[in-house]
């Protein structure tokens, strides 16, 4: 991939949800196990409506990590 194709390159927002969120430590340790992760651009847990939503650069392999980190932080993702 070139340089240009990265700058043009799309992200893609997904919504997960996450039933589990209850509070502010589950938002930073949710926020924190995403947001290092490649290909992710910004990652913020929504506390009240439960979910998580992502801007990454959309390919399957960034999406199965993300779901992996959330899950491994102890939290079901039920989308
Ligand atoms: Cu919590």
């Amino acid at each position: 991939m070139t340089k240009q194709e990265t700058e043009n390159k799309l992200m893609t927002t997904r919504t997960l949800s996450v039933p589990d969120i209850s509070c502010g430590h589950c938002k930073s340790s949710i926020e924190g196990a995403v947001g290092p992760l490649d290909g992710v651009e910004l990652v913020e847990v929504a506390i009240d409506e439960r979910t998580v939503a992502v801007d990454f650069d959309g390919t399957d392999d960034t999406y199965a990590a993300i779901v992996d980190a959330i899950e491994g932080q102890g939290y079901e993702v039920t989308e």
